[in-house]
């Protein structure tokens, strides 16, 4: 049996660098031997604090500090665990996702004080940052045939890894090692430069200008993260790159060059409406603006969203506007002028004004957890330029007009709401010369519609109900095992095809299907044993020009 003296020994546990103690015993604990703390402390940072926070304050999901999990209690919290909850927490015991073992130990640890991880400052960040190739080391002019601008940079999600796929040929170029489930790709201004970030907080810049392109710089900007960016207004081309973290709560602006820390700021600090203290705001997502020398920086809990002037980043400028908390991810409109982001636990999307640095609208989407991506923009016959959003709670889309001069009387109101395939929905997409608005359900429980795409056509949106054609992708992929999910369109630099993540378990086959916009038809399906568990894609021209 158990021995508690010895399982309350504090120790160490470590996931990737995060070195945590385990809190002291109080009476009453529940007893957990050292390793199955340490086991479910990892599955907590994998799995679950994503969406409840490092400290367990909640967000996306619910608060999780034992003043909550204590009342409700063990069984309680074992079977929350097992069979999760339609508002979106997932069954983990029932998919198979967890063993009953692991469940089990989930809930005690849970009834537990949280590990909080150490901070990571700059002696940490230098520490961890290696430049690969020095610029002087690096070619003058582009090495290799590849057309950048069509080029796709693909997470490939459990490798750890990213392809760089070509947008005409499909063949994969070259595939680089990242680190721990690579998150996102970002594009610097010129299209050079190649940013990506892992949750491990890896940042990697790869040149694409060398004959293979490979990583000339890397760095660990804390040990949780989402977000990277660079600077994209004019004159500051590839001068810097930012680096968002969930943990240590911080952001940091480096070299775009090298990737050389030069200054970090916490995001520590008040909520926007309580105005009390928050010891873990998250950095989710960063956008460089094309309207000032400006990253737009959503701090996730207090709900503010900084906009940092990177033009003397010795006298730091911070305009810091009051949003809605919980603020995730969102992207510009047609003009590029207006941020349009999702406080996805209030349902809200709130608008920025990136010229003049304010904020314009707080608009309810009408549905359950907004979850845009960047969005889509599409030019709608009856309201003229709109911004969707998809829902991970339901299955609405809401249309929200972005025209202020042409049509003042929609704008920043959501103007329509179209039903798509179901909840579970987390990108939506189209591109200017598309008439096509494509909209998700990664997340669906059901296979057949977490394995298809609906498609509404724009010309038709002003019909009293618009219906939508269904892509079953999944089965045009002809992958028969497991239950592969379609995620994240992205079109390639023409807009006249899409292509879509097939993403199924690490150990089976994974796709990505190629589907022609103009018929709707498949196009191609690019399958090689190297793509494993495929998420996002970006183009490198739609990413750096944000065109979507
Ligand atoms: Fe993401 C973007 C955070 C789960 C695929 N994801 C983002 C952004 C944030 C974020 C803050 C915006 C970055 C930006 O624009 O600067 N994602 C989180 C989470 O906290 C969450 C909910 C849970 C977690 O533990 O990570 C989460 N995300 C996922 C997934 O499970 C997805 C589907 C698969 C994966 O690869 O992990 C996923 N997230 C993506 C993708 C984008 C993204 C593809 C970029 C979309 C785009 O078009 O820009």
């Amino acid at each position: 049996g158990d021995d508690a003296s010895a399982a309350y020994q504090p120790s160490l546990t470590t996931l990737g660098q995060i070195q945590v103690e385990i809190p002291g015993r109080k009476p009453g604990d529940p007893v957990m031997t050292p390793s199955e703390y340490q086991d479910a402390n990892t599955i907590y940072f994998q799995r679950c604090a994503g969406c409840h926070g490092v400290l367990r304050k909640g967000a996306t999901g619910k608060a999780l500090t034992t003043d909550i999990t204590r009342p409700n209690g063990f069984e309680y919290l074992r079977d929350f665990i097992t069979y999760g909850s339609p508002a979106g927490m997932p069954n983990w015991g029932t998919s198979g996702d967890m063993t009953e073992e692991q469940v089990d130990a989930m809930a005690r640890y849970l009834l537990l004080e949280p590990a909080v991880p150490p901070e990571w400052g700059m002696a940490e960040m230098r520490d961890s940052w290696k430049v690969i190739v020095a610029p002087e080391d690096r070619p003058t002019e582009k090495m290799n045939d590849i057309d950048i601008d069509n080029l796709f940079s693909v997470t490939l999600r459990d490798a750890g890894e990213i392809a760089l796929i070509d947008g005409a040929s499909y063949e994969i170029k070259t595939i680089i090692e990242t680190g721990y489930a690579v998150h996102i790709s970002r594009i610097s201004a010129s299209g050079r430069y190649l940013f990506v970030i892992g949750r491990d907080a890896k940042v990697v810049m790869i040149d694409l200008w060398m004959e293979t392109p490979g990583p000339v710089a890397e760095i660990k900007v804390g040990s949780e993260a989402r977000s990277v960016e660079t600077s994209k207004f004019e004159g500051y081309e590839d001068q810097y790159a930012i680096a968002g973290a969930y943990w240590p709560p911080q952001f940091v602006i480096m070299d775009g060059d090298t990737l050389e820390p030069l200054r970090i700021k916490s995001t520590r600090g008040m909520t926007y409406d309580e105005q009390d203290f928050h010891p873990e705001p998250r950095v989710a997502a960063i956008l460089g603006s094309h309207y000032k020398p400006e990253f737009l920086v959503n701090v996730k809990e207090t709900g503010k969203i900084m906009m940092v002037d990177y033009s003397d980043i010795d006298a730091l400028k911070i305009t810091e506007i009051n949003a809605e908390r919980f603020l995730h991810d969102g992207g510009l409109d047609s003009t590029q002028r207006y941020f349009l982001t999702a406080a996805n636990a209030r349902g809200k999307i709130v608008v920025i004004d990136t010229k003049e640095s304010k904020k314009v609208a707080v608009i309810e989407t009408e549905g359950e957890t907004p979850h845009p991506g960047r969005g889509a923009n599409i030019n709608h016959p009856t309201y003229g330029p709109v911004w969707a959003t998809s829902h991970l709670g339901d299955d609405t889309v809401a249309l929200i007009g972005t025209d202020p001069e042409g049509n003042p009387d929609h704008a920043w109101k959501m103007v329509q709401q179209l039903y798509a395939l179901g909840g579970g929905s987390l990108f939506v997409k189209s591109h200017p010369t598309s008439n096509h608005l494509y909209v998700d359900a990664t997340l669906n429980p059901d296979a057949e519609t977490s394995g298809s795409v609906a498609v509404f056509k724009i010309d038709e949106l002003g019909q009293e109900e618009p219906e939508y054609t269904v892509l079953p992708l999944v089965e045009w992929a002809g992958i028969a095992e497991g239950q592969p999910r379609v995620v994240q369109g992205e079109f390639n630099q023409a807009g006249n095809e899409i292509w879509f993540s097939i993403w199924n378990a690490a150990d089976l086959e994974s796709a990505i299907v190629v589907v022609d916009d103009k018929t709707l038809e498949m196009k191609h399906v690019i399958k090689d044993e190297r793509l494993v568990t495929p998420t996002g894609k970006f183009n490198v021209f739609n990413t750096r020009a944000d065109v979507y």
